[in-house]
């Protein structure tokens, strides 16, 4: 039993927003902007077909207000609402709402969500699947004496995490068993205070992981398919930088290991949609289940560009009830995929995010080149959301190829008006580590432990556009002298006009 999706409600905004409307357009099917005060004029609500206010720009009165976009859906009538990254793309009470109004969610179950979301439930879940899991161990509440028991068992170093957790809030790395008590204490009353649940487990601390994350769809009839890994072990304080597809140390036997774990877990879970399976992944071939994402992710696009796949068409075709047109043999991965986070932030600035007007937006492009922007020349970034402007993807036939392309776009994009992190992606392309693809989640802390990294290389990119301001001007200067050359070796009008124009239009980045 299908049903087709005519209209979906966007609940979102920036470049997930243009992205899941581009995928409407090729569907066929209309597309719905929301937008909040500051948003009025944003590239989102310019590319859907139609366009609602939701409120003041703060997200908590606009893109969170549940009531607000489920009565602009029924009053539009809008059969499925798309709910994107962030804002309530995890959340299972509006899932659950959605269904209650007659609405689609895309995305998996509310039961779904909420299991998941739940790190120790997701724990069990995968233990149960035959995953493998870190050491660990659940702790009852208010009893120190137990916990230390069960951390001496796990083993020091421990890491306290929080059952809500994510983006390493309520997380406690211990070393020593003294300074147990106090992470204990410290770690629960975050927990409490950033999601009103203090619970916390404990697992074995491992020091220099790989972060490998598996793509999987679900389809409502219990076909379900992994899309092979990304790596996003380039982190800093829990946002990804840079994720790549394939990871440069998984073997197609690791591949097919972790991705039957993957479909394992999911299949246990009656899991339906597009989802993501986190490992972490210690060199040679030790792999430990971290968390399910219950949402598409930013980095979705590498497996997109190793796989042929549109990843939000197939989101909307399961939504429908329409089953996977393609089985885990049909699929191969081909070629190598990079993605840049362009976010507005200073990375000279400890990553300080940057507010402004694009008063210069060029993209790059090119063969192996695609880009996911949210914005457009003149565009407001504001402060009330995430920085995150756009994704710059590359494709190669191999890591090195993709590698070239990267270098070569990332000199190609050009932004004035707001800080970016373009200069940062350019440095750790010429990063030695990098390119040997020796990565972990400690690489930005070990490669760059004072922060040093665009200073740097401003500094050079300064000095090469002034010398080559110089060199241009002194060319100019040949030409205007050339005019007492005789006449038939003169520059014509037409050419010293295209160089002088060449000239005004000669920019680099603020
Ligand atoms: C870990 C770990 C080391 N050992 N668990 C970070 C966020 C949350 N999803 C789990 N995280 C980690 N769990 C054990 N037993 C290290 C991290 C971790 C991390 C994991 C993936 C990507 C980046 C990270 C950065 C710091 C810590």
């Amino acid at each position: 039993m299908t049903q087709k999706i005519t209209k979906i409600l966007v609940a979102n905004r920036g470049e997930i927003a243009v992205r899941i409307m581009r995928a409407c357009r090729d569907m066929d099917i209309r597309s719905v902007a929301v937008f909040s005060d500051c948003d009025a004029g944003a590239y989102h609500v310019r590319m859907a077909d139609e366009a609602y206010h939701i409120g003041p720009s703060p997200s908590t009165e606009s893109y969170l207000v549940q009531d607000k976009l489920i009565e602009v859906a029924k009053k539009i009538g809008a059969d499925a609402i798309h709910p994107g990254y962030g804002f309530l793309a995890e959340n299972a009470t509006f899932a659950k709402r959605c269904v209650d109004e007659g609405i689609i969610f895309i995305g998996p179950k509310a039961e779904t969500i909420t299991t998941l979301g739940d790190k120790l439930q997701a724990r069990k879940a995968a233990l149960e699947s035959g995953l493998p899991v870190v050491p660990g161990e659940q702790l009852d509440d208010d009893n120190l004496n137990d916990a230390l028991e069960k951390a001496h068992t796990v083993g020091f170093p421990v890491l306290i995490k929080a059952a809500a957790g994510g983006g390493g809030k309520g997380m406690r790395v211990v070393y020593s068993p003294d300074d147990f008590e106090e992470a204990l204490r410290s770690a629960g009353n975050e927990a409490g205070s950033a999601f009103g649940d203090s619970r916390v487990f404990i697992e074995k601390y491992l020091e220099r992981p790989r972060h490998i994350e598996f793509q999987i769809l679900c389809d409502q009839h219990g076909n379900a398919v992994h899309l092979g890994e990304r790596e996003c072990s380039i982190q800093r304080r829990h946002q990804k930088l840079i994720e790549e597809s394939p990871s440069p140390v998984i073997t197609e036997a690791m591949r097919k290991k972790m991705g039957a774990a993957a479909v394992n877990i999911a299949q246990k879970t009656g899991y339906v949609g597009a989802g993501t399976v986190e490992f972490m992944f210690v060199e040679p071939d030790q792999f430990y289940f971290l968390e399910v994402n219950t949402r598409l992710q930013v980095e979705h696009p590498v497996t997109e560009m190793v796989t042929g796949l549109d990843l939000v068409k197939e989101q909307i075709a399961i939504a429908e009830g329409v089953e996977l047109s393609f089985g885990q043999d049909d699929l191969s991965i081909v070629g190598h995929a990079i993605e840049y986070r362009i976010c507005a932030e200073n990375p000279e600035e400890n990553f300080m995010p940057s507010t402004g007007v694009l008063k210069n937006y060029r993209l790059p492009a090119g063969p192996g080149v695609r880009v996911d922007s949210g914005v457009v020349i003149f565009s407001e970034v504001p402060i009330y959301y995430d920085p995150l402007i756009a994704k710059l993807i590359v494709w190669g036939k191999d890591r090195n190829e993709a590698i070239s392309r990267g270098r070569r776009a990332l000199e190609e994009y050009r932004v004035s008006g707001v800080d970016t992190t373009i200069g940062f992606h350019r440095v750790l392309m010429d990063n030695e580590t990098f390119i040997r693809g020796d990565l972990s989640t400690k690489f930005l802390e070990e490669e760059y432990p004072e922060h040093r990294y665009s200073r740097l290389n401003n500094t050079y990119r300064e000095a090469a556009a002034i010398a080559a301001a110089l060199h241009s001007f002194t060319t100019q200067r040949k030409i205007r002298l050339a005019s007492s050359a005789p006449k038939n070796q003169q520059t014509s009008a037409w050419q010293a006009r295209h160089r002088r124009d060449n000239l005004r239009s000669f920019g680099g980045d603020r």
